[in-house]
């Protein structure tokens, strides 16, 4: 059917006075841009490729970048739209206070920053020095995750310093160090391609790193079986070839079952497991009783599906294994990470083409913040605080004597339980929203409520940023030089494509100045000579100097960047470390000479015995909730909340029920529904799907206040890694008897 010519003056006539156009200087033509600048996503941990347009000192578009080797030129849906944060109206453009019962105003850098000097000396006389904690984040640069560890260590002098991750990377971190003795996936996805067999566990892929997909796809033109093992059918379980719909919070019992299987039938590379692991008859022994029968009892999956995976896993030349947050966010998240590995480990594929394991790496620089010392038991190269000649080795690159660098400090959920306590008084935190990220909400709320001093490095006011006594208004992605390594342990180029508008900083300089505010300028010496302070060749002068810093205090470390440059990176388009010398040419697959990274040169496999999850069903809570994501937000949705396209997406939270389970209950499409369990409850509109688990019900979590899935969650740890268990809890369905309004009327409310 022919469109209907409207006019562009009939259509200003209409709508122009309501919007105030045509503005009297009339619209400027799409020109071309000042400047187009190759650089990498600012969202998850693949990293890709995206060239941006820019435009005065405005990012106006983008292209996609066609050389960068993983992603190809390909984007997904937050990709595509994530230039338009930088001209969002609720960007900070200067420092803010908050003026009890009146909001925030604006004040100068010279009075936020001595402010918050003065508050940390006062709290820090009176209470001690780990009184005063920091937070920290890595959708930051390498060279701001070591500038922060370096930071909080020496000019803060606390030990209390912990970051995001935490809630995200650390139960893969630890696993992969037990395993191997490193911690980074083994191969670069490109050998995802001619994996015979690819087992995906835990992980939205399609929605969580959809241009991963793609190499899966590759592998299944090329005739790849997928297993899928998740509670939800995810986009990429609709196309598999086996879904195993596992009962959340059961994966160390289904790979320990797989793991007898492999056994049994004897489909074990026994070469491999005698020269060059250990530990294999105690991770045997202890899954012996775990045969199909008990298996389908505790984690709900036909049996006929557990054993046509051990068969197709067991009899695969090439394979590939990924897991995300699925497996990892429980209370035994380390023991479901080391029981996956152990099937890599029985069959010897890894460290061979078209053989490989990995963690798939969150946030956007999760695998390079996870590196460089800014987690709270760690230092530079992933090195550990509490050994002796890491600190050592450390202290002489940073110049100072070894009893100065504080131990080890608590975890990000123990800080907040500190502070809740009363024994943190005061902190700074730099990219991180804990207040919709953290477990069981109210209560962190309740501790951010009583801090003596709180100060935030942020470029919006986050939920966290609104309880902050003083806001400093920090960068965007694109507003600074640096350094991220991606999923894959890539090192790649993030580029300065614009300043930070108006009275805005790069983090960098906000850190940099408060070390010399704090009398330690000695130890930071970063930054650019005048004549380039501020601008965005000063950023490239000064991230080079931390990354030279940052490459010394690698070296030797087991995540070694000593060999990596900027150069080097630029003319190969990314290295991957291990990196140990100028000469080498990077690792982008690991283990080919069967050494690992371990004190014996062995991978080492971990008998893990079945446990419950931290919390379980019972009459009272007899459904089980899980939370994660959806493919249009992202995190705490701080900046995806603002994209009007992405909100439009998937505008609200909405509760995954099946219908089995709604009928039961009584609950029908749109009706509200009250979840509750031990910490609190909120409502949420009900979505019937045919794709969950019958026993549990699902919520995204990138929203706050009243629609936080973080308001019922509970802050059980795992042990080791010290991650929340975002992914079990208990819960009952309370039907309130109102409907929500219709999705179509929240689009339209939430496109406003
Ligand atoms: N769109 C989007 N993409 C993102 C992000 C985002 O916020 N939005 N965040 C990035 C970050 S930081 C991260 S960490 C990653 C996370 O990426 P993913 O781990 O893929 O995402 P989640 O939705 O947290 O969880 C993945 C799946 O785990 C399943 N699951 C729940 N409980 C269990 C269980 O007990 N066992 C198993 N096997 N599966 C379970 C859920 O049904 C879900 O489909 O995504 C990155 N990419
Ligand atoms: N229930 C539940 N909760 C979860 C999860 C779950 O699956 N379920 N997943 C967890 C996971 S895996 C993660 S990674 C966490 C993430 O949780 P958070 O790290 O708290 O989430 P973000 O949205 O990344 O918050 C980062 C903040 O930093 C700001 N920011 C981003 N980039 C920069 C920068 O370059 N400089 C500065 N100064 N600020 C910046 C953003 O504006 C935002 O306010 O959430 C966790 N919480
Ligand atoms: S897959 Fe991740 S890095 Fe790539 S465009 Fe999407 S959000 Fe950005
Ligand atoms: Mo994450």
């Amino acid at each position: 059917m022919a469109r209907l010519p409207v006019s562009p003056e009939a259509l200003v006539a209409q709508f122009g006075p309501s919007l105030g156009f045509p503005p009297k200087e009339g619209f400027p033509g799409r020109d071309e841009p000042d400047r187009v600048v190759p650089t990498h996503c600012c969202f998850c941990g693949m990293q890709c490729g995206i060239k941006l347009l820019v435009k005065d000192n405005r990012i106006v578009g983008f292209d996609p970048w066609e050389e960068f080797p993983f992603n190809e030129g390909r984007l997904c849906p937050k990709g595509v739209q994530r230039y338009l944060q930088n001209n969002h109206p609720d960007r900070l453009l200067s420092p803010l206070e908050r003026v009890e019962g009146q909001g925030f105003r604006p004040l100068s850098w010279d009075a936020a920053l001595d402010r918050t000097v003065s508050e940390v000396r006062r709290i820090q006389e009176k209470h001690g020095k780990d009184a005063f904690a920091m937070l920290s984040g890595v959708s930051l640069t390498n060279e701001k995750s070591y500038l922060v560890g370096k930071f909080a260590r020496l000019a803060l002098g606390t030990r209390n310093l912990d970051y995001n991750g935490r809630l995200c990377m650390v139960s893969a971190g630890a696993g992969n160090k037990k395993a191997f003795g490193l911690d980074r996936a083994s191969n670069t996805y490109a050998d995802l391609a001619k994996a015979e067999v690819i087992l995906v566990a835990g992980a939205n892929v399609s929605e969580t790193f959809p241009t991963l997909t793609h190499w899966i796809w590759q592998a299944r033109d090329n005739g790849a079986k997928l297993i899928v093992v998740d509670p939800r059918m995810t986009p990429l379980a609709r196309t598999a070839d086996l879904h195993l719909p596992v009962r959340p919070g059961r994966d160390s019992a289904l790979f320990g079952a797989i793991l007898k299987q492999l056994v049994d039938r004897d489909q074990l590379d026994h070469d491999f497991i005698a020269n060059h692991t250990s530990g294999f008859e105690e991770a045997v022994e202890a899954v012996k009783g775990y045969d199909l029968a008990w298996a389908e009892e505790v984690t709900g999956i036909p049996r006929r599906k557990i054993e046509a995976a051990a068969e197709w896993w067991g009899t695969a030349k090439t394979s590939f294994l990924l897991h995300a947050r699925g497996i990892e966010h429980h209370t035994k998240g380390v023991e479901n990470v080391v029981s996956a590995i152990n099937l890599v480990l029985a069959t010897g594929r890894i460290g061979k083409p078209y053989c490989g394991y990995g963690t798939i790496t969150g946030q956007g620089n999760g695998q390079g913040g996870r590196e460089h010392g800014h987690k709270c038991d760690q230092l530079p190269g992933n090195r550990d605080i509490e050994n002796p000649k890491h600190r050592e080795w450390i202290a002489g690159v940073w110049g100072v004597p070894e009893p100065e660098i504080p131990g080890k400090g608590l975890s990000a959920y123990e800080i907040v339980e500190a502070i809740h306590r009363g024994e943190i008084k005061g902190l700074l935190s730099i990219c991180f929203n804990p207040l919709v990220s953290l477990p069981n909400a109210s209560f962190v709320r309740e501790a951010l409520e009583k801090l003596e001093y709180f100060a935030a490095i942020d470029f919006f006011l986050s939920e966290t940023a609104r309880h902050a006594d003083v806001v400093l208004a920090g960068s965007l992605h694109e507003e600074e030089e640096g350094t991220v390594t991606t999923a894959e342990g890539r090192v790649t180029r993030v580029r300065a494509a614009i300043d930070p508008p108006a009275d805005a900083w790069r983090d960098t300089d906000v850190l940099l100045d408060l070390a010399r505010r704090l009398g330690r300028e000695e130890l930071f010496d970063f930054a650019a000579p005048a004549p380039l302070a501020g601008t965005r060749e000063g950023s490239l002068f000064t991230a080079k100097r931390i990354f030279d810093e940052l490459r010394a205090a690698s070296k030797g470390g087991t995540a070694d960047y000593f060999g990596i440059t900027y150069e080097k990176i630029e003319a190969n388009l990314g290295v991957f470390w291990p990196c140990p010398s100028v000469d080498h040419p990077g690792t982008p697959r690991l283990w080919e000479d069967r050494k690992f990274a371990t004190p014996d040169g062995r991978a080492h496999f971990n008998a893990v015995r079945y446990r419950d999850p931290g919390e379980v069903t019972d009459p009272d809570f007899p459904v089980i909730l899980t939370t994660g994501r959806v493919v249009s937000q992202y995190l705490s949705g701080t900046q995806t909340r603002r994209i009007g396209k992405l909100v439009e997406q998937y505008p609200e939270p909405l509760l995954e029920i099946h219908p089995a389970l709604a009928k039961t209950l009584g609950i029908a499409d749109r009706d509200l529904v009250r979840v509750e369990t031990r910490r609190g409850a909120a409502e949420f509109p009900a979505q019937l799907v045919t794709t969950i688990r019958e026993d549990t019900v699902f919520i995204p979590y990138h929203w706050p206040g009243r629609k936080s899935a973080n308001l019922l969650t509970s802050g059980l740890l795992d042990p080791v890694s010290k991650i929340p268990e975002f992914k079990v809890s208990a819960c009952r369905l309370v039907p309130t008897g109102r409907k929500a309004p219709s999705a179509a009327e929240a689009k339209a409310h939430a496109s406003v």
